[in-house]
């Protein structure tokens, strides 16, 4: 372990004639507070090593020969004021921000008052809201994309500040419980590691970045290497620099990283470049790692000796001692002052942390949804408006599906511009001009369910978004973070995998990870299921199992237009992430259509309805398997007058056990039915529900029909007999009844 040591033989006395020499802006006693910090980094590090050697902690990252580029981002940007998006190694710039040695400890030990995430979070997972160091996780890069979202959601706000402000509403939305700040020039910092540049989500980033000409500062700390991979073997001609820099209007730096005062004359310029608006910073940093990547690594078996050696003798922090020595900023005994109160503080923030209470067991599910709003309450039971009967005694217009959601779209957008829509291919015409001038009509989404709100609300609102899952779910996750209400797009469930990353370790887990400190509302509109006659694999595919095995997400799935209506007003005005999914072969179906309920209509998240009412027989199902399934409860009622209680559950998460209960502790007999594949599927966790909870109420088995365990085919009768048909549904039922 290498320790950080003063060597006398370098001390000289302060010398009068530099007294008030700046280096690169930075004062002489701003380099001392800056040497402060990486001392103190260093020396946390080399704490919480020995605590973890004697168990007191559970992990250790070490910020080690990161220090110096850290320290300058934090000298150069200013704390609650701009954002950071920081990776593990940055604890040096955390502590320059304002964050205490305390709390670093206090996260170490695992502690309830830890202010990052209250025992949740590994050590070195940094969350400070009031210092708007934003929540990070474990995943390489998955904060990048948060970042350009977090830019964006602060020129919006800039650009539209009456969106900022909380109205009285008759209805309290997610918007109470969102404190908006934005300055108009201030940046996002984010970080990587060089292995990190080598993900996907980096090059989107950038991408975005650039395209948007954001104010985000990206900064790869390169030390060389990823764990035990060497970055010529990560980075294709072993210089992120070169890659990069055929961006636009990027300002690109590459520094040495352990120097202080260059890495804050390469801060100070990129900082210029963003807030003047010119676009993104890009600063490279070639810095050191002095210890292994971690506790359970030891880099002896991948690095020679004299490799390391070489590192050693770049150490920054060593490197920032010698500095002060030789320009007599400090002098020897200057030093051993500055690292004895160091070292004081250090011992009295351990010695608190390691006395401070765990979490209680009980507290585990708190802030898995949001505290304040209850999307499942009577507060979302809203009826719907009749509507007006028109003059000439005609009927009343049954819309579709697709109708009703681009109508509550449309609705909720003039209610609260706070909403941003974008995706692929939502807009109505990029090409702006074309619209103005009325060349073409516009597009408005690959099904027209978005037509026409660019038109109406304009480009800032309604926009499209390069050709990148992963980066639309990552932006929604930064814009929300900032306040925005995000209702995104993605095309076709098929494709929403890249977004997974995002979706699964970042959207659906920051309020919890961070104990609340922050949390990301955003809506993904999604277009999914088959029955399409040619939609084949990659068009039809089903899986919302696997999305509603995640903790935090609520899932809902709508058979007709006014329930798709309800409850995309509930996914909009509640403060949770929610995956609304919207089966493409209902969107335009005759099943299901309903005049428009109002711009007020909700339904609250977890209320089954009961389509068709029966005594006999169960059938417990969702999305497009409800008219299927309508249709053989109406056929064997008419033949053998089984009389079939079917329910729609609407929304998958969370899913309403007592409609279930009820009708089977009446019924006694139950079929669970589901579009997706059998086994695995949503139906298996209801069906394993009914057996353990009321199994004394069942007179036969728990039965599923669903989809065959395949993918969905292209030839129509392949699809036919992959996907569950009515005649299915029915020789089930008749089954079930007969048992
Ligand atoms: C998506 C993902 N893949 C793999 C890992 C395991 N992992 C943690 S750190 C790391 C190396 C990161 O290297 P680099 O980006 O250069 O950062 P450094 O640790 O060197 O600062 C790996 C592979 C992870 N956390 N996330
Ligand atoms: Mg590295």
């Amino acid at each position: 372990m290498a320790t950080t040591k003063t060597d006398p033989k370098l001390a000289l006395t302060a010398n009068g004639a530099k007294k008030n020499k700046v280096y690169e802006g930075l004062t002489r006693e701003q380099i001392i507070q800056a040497y402060r910090f990486m001392y103190t980094s260093r020396r946390i590090d080399d704490r919480e090593i020995l605590l973890k050697r004697q168990q007191k902690i559970y992990f250790q990252m070490s910020g080690a020969g990161h220090e110096a580029i850290g320290v300058a981002a934090g000298l150069a940007l200013k704390p609650g004021y701009d954002w950071f998006y920081p990776y593990y190694r940055d604890r040096a710039l955390c502590l320059a921000l304002g964050v205490k040695p305390y709390d670093m400890f206090l996260q170490g030990v695992g502690a309830a008052n830890d202010p990052s995430s209250g025992g949740r979070q590994m050590p070195s997972h940094w969350s400070y809201p009031e210092l708007h160091i934003v929540t990070q996780s474990s995943p390489t890069g998955s904060q990048i994309l948060q970042a350009v979202g977090c830019a964006e959601g602060g020129r919006y706000f800039a650009r539209h500040p009456k969106a900022a402000v909380v109205p009285e509403p008759k209805f309290a939305d997610y918007r109470q419980f969102k404190n908006v700040s934005f300055q108009g020039d201030e940046i996002s910092y984010v970080s990587l590691g060089d292995g990190t540049s080598s993900e996907g989500e980096f090059w989107e980033a950038m991408n975005a970045a650039a395209l948007g000409k954001l104010p985000v500062i990206f900064c790869v700390e390169d030390n060389g290497y990823a764990i035990s991979v060497p970055v010529e073997v990560q980075t294709a001609g072993g210089n992120i620099s070169r890659l990069v820099s055929g961006f636009p209007d990027f300002h690109f730096e590459e520094v040495d990283g352990t120097d202080p005062i260059a890495s804050y004359a390469a801060f100070e310029r990129a900082v210029r470049h963003c807030r003047a608006g010119r676009g993104p910073g890009f600063i490279h940093a070639h810095v050191t790692r002095p210890y292994s990547h971690s506790l359970s690594d030891d880099e002896r078996l991948y690095r020679a000796d004299a490799e390391r050696e070489r590192d050693a003798a770049r150490d920054p922090v060593t490197r920032t001692q010698m500095f002060l020595l030789r320009e007599g900023i400090l002098d020897e005994k200057g030093i051993n002052q500055l690292e004895k109160e160091v070292e004081a503080e250090l011992q009295a923030a351990v010695d608190l942390a390691l006395e401070a209470l765990p979490p209680a067991p009980e507290s585990i599910t708190k802030y898995v949804y949001s505290p304040d709003i209850d999307p499942a309450s009577s507060a979302f039971d809203t009826q719907p408006v009749a509507p007006e009967v028109p003059a000439d005694g005609k009927k009343i217009p049954a819309k579709t599906m697709a109708d009703l959601i681009t109508a509550t779209l449309r609705d909720e957008m003039k209610r609260d511009e706070r909403i941003v829509i974008f995706g692929e291919d939502v807009g109505d015409c990029s090409r702006e001009e074309y619209l103005k001038r009325k060349l073409v009509k516009g597009k408005g989404g690959v099904f027209k369910l978005t037509f026409g709100l660019q038109n109406e609300f304009g480009s800032d609102r309604v926009f499209n978004s390069p050709l990148a899952e992963a980066a639309i779910v990552g932006r929604a996750t930064g814009m929300a973070t900032r306040g925005l209400k995000p209702v995104v797009e993605i095309q076709f469930f098929d494709y929403i995998w890249p977004a997974m990353m995002q979706i699964r370790d970042e959207l659906s887990v920051i309020r919890w990870r961070s104990n609340n400190g922050f949390s990301c509302p955003v809506v993904i509109r999604v277009a999914i299921g088959g029955y399409l006659t040619g939609g084949a694999i990659y068009h039809s595919q089903c899986g919302e199992s696997v999305f509603t095995h995640i903790p935090g997400l609520r899932v809902v799935f709508p058979s007709n237009a006014q329930d798709a209506a309800g409850l995309l007003r509930t996914a909009i005005r509640c403060d949770d992430p929610v995956l609304f999914l919207e089966h493409k072969r209902l969107y335009r179906e005759a099943f299901g259509r309903a005049p428009y309920p109002g711009p007020d209509y909700m339904i609250p998240f977890g209320k089954a309805k009961i389509v068709h009412p029966g005594e006999d027989l169960t059938v417990i199902t969702y999305g497009a398997v409800v008219p299927r399934a309508l249709q053989a409860a109406q056929k064997i009622e008419r033949e053998q007058g089984v009389k079939v209680e079917l329910i729609d559950l609407r929304c998958l998460n969370p899913f309403d056990w007592d409609t279930i209960a009820t009708s089977v502790r009446k019924t006694n007999r139950v079929l669970v039915a589901y579009e997706d594949t059998l086994s695995w599927g949503y139906g298996a966790e209801i069906s394993a529900r009914i057996a353990d909870q009321l199994f004394d109420s069942l007179d036969a088995p728990v039965r599923r029909v669903a989809a065959k365990d395949v993918f969905v085919a292209y030839q129509p009768i392949l699809e036919d007999a992959i996907l569950p048909q009515p005649n299915d549904l029915y020789l089930a039922m008749k089954d079930l009844a007969q048992y």
